[in-house]
């Protein structure tokens, strides 16, 4: 899949999309995604990409302009019109589930504001759907924006190696993750549980999921009644 982000910060973006698994899957061809400078499109002689609000109040608003013509250069460029997702701590909450079913698209756009918000108008004009990472405020849409299009990669077939992969994730799903170990058996007095020594497979599978709704019903009982909810119906 190609995602094409819309910044006045796309170093800060490639500093991030450059580390780890993500930059391993964009070199290899596996995710193909793109920054693009807003202000680069700015037809303000003073490079300006914002202005005071109209009617009054605090801050600055990213004008409709730069905005606008950096996603129609995109769409020129490409020959399509990717769906652009609007970064802000208005929008639907992001889960897991949108994770998956945006990751089946052939191409995003993700916008990030800054500022105190983008003009209302060129979001009516190009915004397909407004999406948040949770409920506060950070300075700005990249942040959200990297977590969406890191969440979006892994997704990407052959992003994750084989035994780690993102299908496991399902294999207790609605339920938080069971505790792992790994080497040594033994560590500051605490031993590694015995179960998971033993070599027994079926007796491991049963210790994992009890575990999982053990942290469930603890961490995140809004989970766990929604596990149960699910199981008997
Ligand atoms: N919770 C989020 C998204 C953006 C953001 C901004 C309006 C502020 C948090 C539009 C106001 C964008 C989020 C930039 N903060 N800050 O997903």
């Amino acid at each position: 899949m190609r995602i094409d982000i819309l910044t006045l910060f796309p170093e800060m973006c490639e500093a991030v999309l450059s580390e780890s698994i993500v930059g391993r899957a964009r070199r290899a061809g596996l995710v193909d995604i793109r920054t693009h400078q807003i202000r680069d499109y700015t037809e303000d002689k003073h490079g300006r990409v914002d202005d005071a609000p109209y009617g009054g109040g605090m801050g600055m608003i990213m004008q409709p302009q730069p905005i606008y013509d950096c996603f129609q250069a995109l769409c020129a460029e490409t020959g399509d019109r990717p769906k652009l997702i609007y970064l802000s701590p208005q929008g639907r909450p992001l889960t897991q589930e949108i994770v998956e079913a945006r990751a089946k698209e052939p191409h995003l756009a993700l916008l990030c504001g800054h500022y105190e918000g983008v003009d209302e108008r060129v979001l009516e004009e190009i915004a397909d759907e407004e999406l948040s990472i949770g409920d506060y405020v950070l300075t700005g849409g990249e942040l959200p924006a990297l977590v969406l299009a890191d969440a979006l990669a892994r997704m990407q077939p052959g992003v994750l190696s084989g035994d780690v992969c993102f299908t496991d994730e399902s294999h207790f799903s609605g339920l938080l993750e069971y505790p792992q170990y790994t080497r040594p058996p033994e560590w500051r007095g605490r031993a590694v549980p015995e179960v998971l020594l033993s070599g027994h497979h079926a007796n491991i599978d049963a210790w994992r999921k009890e575990q999982s709704l053990r942290r469930t019903e603890e961490k995140r009982p809004d989970l766990y009644e929604a596990y149960l909810r699910e199981q008997k119906s």
